[in-house]
């Protein structure tokens, strides 16, 4: 065991879902080591009474990956860890992470993993602990960790050789026990529990077609084993199914921009039933039918209005949770079936204490994820299957389930428009110039609607009264339409606005307009109530989902 003389580097605080950072500067000289050890000297490795903790480990397999679970390995053995569980070859979904951290009541783990940000060895690369309930570490634990790297001194780690991770079973390092795990196995057997697999494989077996879009990244392996050889899907079904360290250069991204051959065969003469792809680490989804893409807000709202007919959600929902940026649909779903609803902050750590407690049951947010109580993080698969079992058993096509359900409860049309690699200066400036002006805005005149409230989100956990401040500024109008404007906490280069539109339409008229027609007026005064464009020099957003 070697104690390594360091000192702090600058930056490593924690964003949205962890440190992500461009994968040089993480392979930098004690970059990673900084951090992992600031992530023990929080967390601590070992319990009160000194018997080692026990963690999970995996990551999205993206270039580094490898390099980084034998740094981590190394480290948690020389802090004293009993046990690592770690996915065979480094590899876990997160939301598979989360799942084994719970199955084998763990002290935490460690997911590396950029998310949906692209990878390779001049792209991004990441790091989070997730704690024992299987979700992120909340913003007091994160912080906690951002005050130990601006001290830190030393850290420690094992000499040794690598542990042959591509050896299913059990190994040691320095006497802490590594149990190399099938990544798919126990996340498989958990999405058989809650969803009727037997009408699924009748739906396939009738000729249901589908198109899976793994973008090369994380959840090959898990659809490939669930959908094709569990369900019978045809070989085949699922596209871009090996993961990839660079995910064949693709940006793992499941949205319109960045699945847009999905897009494209989906919209195209021969479309399949369903299409569905999801993110480098495999927790975010996106779903599109026929012909038709759905909103994740949309789809979050439909999968509460529908989850009892999957069996894992018979008894019905205890709550609904959504981040605030997310459209108000689902909020109409839950009022309608009598149950709780919350809106929290952007980033799934915020949906833990209410899972935890019982208070929420389905979990959703504009940016593509989807999640329930069976783990603590978003779970893009599970979105999916759930989607096909609603579509097992109402044996409607997306299309019409979308319409059934604007026409009950009226369409939150909905977009995000993000202005990327933004000067953070300039960000910033355009920001403080906002938040100036809301006190101003009530009762101002915009693109024909009158401004109803104008803040600064900010939000109290009901379950242990802790406070976020600053999430998000929300223009309000009378008509029910509603502008936000957050910067991105997961990017690595410069900043991101990210600008979120909405608009009501209680129906039965104009249900069936494309969002960015309908979403026009908004989308105007979006831009002259904040100056995008003087600010940032920006008149188009990059990416529209
Ligand atoms: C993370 C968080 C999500 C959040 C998303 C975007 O997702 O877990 O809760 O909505 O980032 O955050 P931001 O708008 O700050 O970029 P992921 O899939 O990147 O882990």
């Amino acid at each position: 065991m070697t104690t390594v003389q360091t000192a702090p580097i600058a930056g490593q605080k924690p964003g949205t879902s962890g440190l992500r950072k461009k994968t040089p500067v993480f392979m930098g000289r004690h970059y990673l080591e900084n951090f992992v050890q600031s992530i023990f000297d929080v967390v601590g490795a070992r319990h009160a009474d000194g018997a080692g903790k026990t963690f999970v480990l995996g990551g999205d397999g993206r270039y580094f990956n490898d390099r980084a679970a034998q740094v981590i390995l190394r480290m948690a053995a020389a802090n004293g860890a009993a046990r690592v569980i770690v996915g065979q070859g480094a590899i876990l979904s997160t939301p598979a992470a989360s799942h084994l951290i719970r199955l084998n009541q763990t002290d935490g783990g460690i997911i590396m993993s950029a998310s949906h940000n692209p990878g390779g060895p001049q792209e991004d690369f990441g790091v989070k602990f997730n704690m024992p309930n299987g979700g992120p570490a909340p913003e007091g634990v994160t912080e906690a960790m951002f005050q130990r790297t601006v001290e830190i001194t030393e850290y420690r780690i094992l000499e040794a050789h690598d542990v042959d991770l591509s050896r299913i079973g059990r190994h040691e390092l320095g006497g802490m026990i590594v149990d190399v795990v099938d990544p798919v196995s126990d996340y498989a057997a958990l999405m058989e529990s809650l969803f009727d697999f037997a009408a699924l494989r009748a739906m396939f077996a009738g000729g249901f077609r589908m198109r899976m879009d793994s973008m090369c990244a994380v959840t090959g392996p898990y659809a490939v084993q669930i959908l094709e050889s569990r369900l019978g899907a045809a070989k085949g079904t699922v596209i871009n199914a090996t993961p990839l360290p660079d995910f064949g250069g693709m940006h793992p991204d499941p949205n319109p921009t960045w699945a847009k051959a999905l897009m494209d065969e989906m919209f195209g003469p021969d479309a399949p039933d369903f299409g569905a792809a999801s993110d480098g680490d495999g927790d975010r989804n996106m779903v599109v039918g026929r012909g038709i893409y759905v909103s994740p807000s949309d789809s979050l709202a439909v999968l509460a209005a529908n989850a009892h007919l999957a069996p894992g959600y018979k008894a019905g929902l205890k709550g609904v949770a959504r981040s605030m940026p997310t459209s108000a649909a689902a909020d109409r779903v839950a009022d309608a079936l009598g149950i709780a609803r919350y809106e929290t902050p952007t980033g799934w750590k915020f949906f833990g204490n209410l899972l935890d407690a019982g208070r929420a049951t389905i979990c959703g947010e504009e940016s593509f994820g989807t999640g329930s109580d069976h783990v603590r993080e978003k779970d893009g698969l599970w979105a999916i299957l759930l989607w096909l079992n609603i579509l097992a058993v109402r044996k409607q096509s997306v299309a019409d389930i979308l319409k059934d359900h604007w026409a009950k409860y009226g369409r939150n049309y909905y977009s995000r428009h993000d202005f990327e690699a933004i000067a953070t200066d300039r960000a910033d400036a355009m920001f403080a110039a906002l938040r100036a002006s809301l006190a101003g805005l009530p009762g101002r005149q915009i693109e024909g609607m009158t401004v109803s409230a104008a803040d600064d989100f900010a939000y109290t956990d009901p379950v242990d009264g802790s406070v976020s401040t600053k999430q998000g500024v929300r223009v309000m109008f009378s008509d029910g339409s509603r502008i936000v404007y957050r910067l991105s906490g997961t990017g690595t280069e410069g900043a991101t606005l990210r600008v979120y539109l909405e608009r009501y339409a209680a129906g039965p008229d104009g249900l069936d307009l494309d969002a960015q027609v309908a979403l026009a007026p908004v989308i105007r005064a979006a831009h002259a109530l904040a100056g995008i464009t003087a600010h940032t020099g920006r008149s188009e957003p990059e990416v529209i989902t």
